[in-house]
């Protein structure tokens, strides 16, 4: 017969089993991000925060912080690097010094157009993306797109001619130094926050972004002329910190791995509305749009693809590249 102790002890040892599996600790994941509250960013983490909070009986959930309110998109990045902050959503380029995969959809003229995005960074290819940041210490959960960057100036943009001399804002990466720097402008990293002033300032004649941060951060007051050159497509991406995500159970883990894709979908929706709100709103506030008809889209290609033999530089790098240009 078993000793009644060695019974009591091995129920015990059950019990704490079935405890540590079934009551991990409950969290809210605080998640950051440059854009307000309802931009289309902001509401997918929202949603995914919702699915997780379904999906774990009301335990884990997601708090977003935006407006740069936990600071630049570098900083975030750092702050989720060590573990100071569980999520954060910035564009590929944050990570472009980090995670030399996170260059290659950054790169001019990749995509030939939307549906081309779609089918790759959606497919096999942004998975290996993502896959890429685990190495760097980040989970990475989701890519997003973010439309097409185009140039924003006081006066119109029809050729890369027309850009020489100018100081154009950039995203803090080499990749977008070198980008605008080919166009013979000058490039000028700075935080997202900073913009608007340096533009109000005449620190900086120009910038570049999608229609809805255009709008939204109101680049249109100071630079009212926006010239469809359509240069990048570099998506956006949510990240998590692989420090935290190391303390989360697995099935916390896949939880928020099935969130996380849940969102892409229903921020897509989202984005496409609002890539056609905010052009209309601009026009509204005065802006003028020179549509891409008329840019000699031929003269930047030109000068741009020394760009992606500079940083698609290993064989892993070209492949990926190559890989997304033959993608029908
Ligand atoms: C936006 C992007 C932000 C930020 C910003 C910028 O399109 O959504 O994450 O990268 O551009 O230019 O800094």
């Amino acid at each position: 017969m078993q000793h009644p102790l060695k019974k009591i002890a091995g129920a015990l040892a059950i019990a704490a089993v079935a405890l540590s599996t079934t009551t991990a600790m409950a969290r809210t994941f605080r998640s950051a991000d440059v854009h307000a509250k309802d931009f289309p960013t902001n509401m997918a983490v929202k949603f995914m925060g919702d699915e997780l909070s379904k999906a774990s009986g009301g335990k884990d959930s997601i708090k977003v912080f935006g407006d740069s309110a936990l600071g630049s998109e570098k900083d975030t990045v750092e702050q989720v690097k060590i573990g100071a902050l569980d999520m954060v959503r910035v564009n590929t380029a944050a990570f472009h010094g980090i995670v030399p995969e996170s260059m290659i959809p950054s790169l001019p003229f990749l995509f030939r157009d939307i549906e081309h995005f779609r089918k790759t960074i959606y497919g096999p290819q942004g998975d290996k993306i993502l896959a890429a940041f685990d190495k760097a210490g980040f989970i990475g959960l989701a890519l997003y797109e973010s439309g097409a960057r185009s140039i924003y100036a006081h006066k119109a943009i029809r050729s890369v001619a027309d850009t020489k001399g100018m100081k154009i804002r950039v995203q803090p990466s080499d990749l977008w130094v070198s980008l605008i720097s080919a166009m013979g402008a000058s490039a000028t990293p700075m935080p997202f926050a900073e913009v608007y002033t340096g533009l109000k300032t005449g620190l900086l004649d120009a910038a570049e972004n999608n229609y809805p941060s255009y709008d939204e951060a109101k680049h249109f007051e100071s630079a009212p002329v926006y010239s469809e050159t359509l240069h990048v497509m570099g998506p956006e991406v949510l990240v998590f910190s692989k420090k935290i995500w190391d303390t989360l159970t697995p099935e916390q883990q896949s939880a928020i791995r099935k969130a996380a894709k849940a969102s892409v979908p229903y921020y897509t929706t989202l984005w496409e509305a609002k890539e056609k709100e905010a052009r209309a709103a601009v026009v509204k506030g005065g802006a003028k749009i020179i549509p891409a008809a008329e840019i000699d889209r031929k003269s930047f290609v030109d000068v741009e693809r020394p760009v992606w033999d500079k940083f698609a530089n290993t064989p892993e790098l070209k492949a990926l590249v190559q890989d997304i240009v033959n993608a029908k």
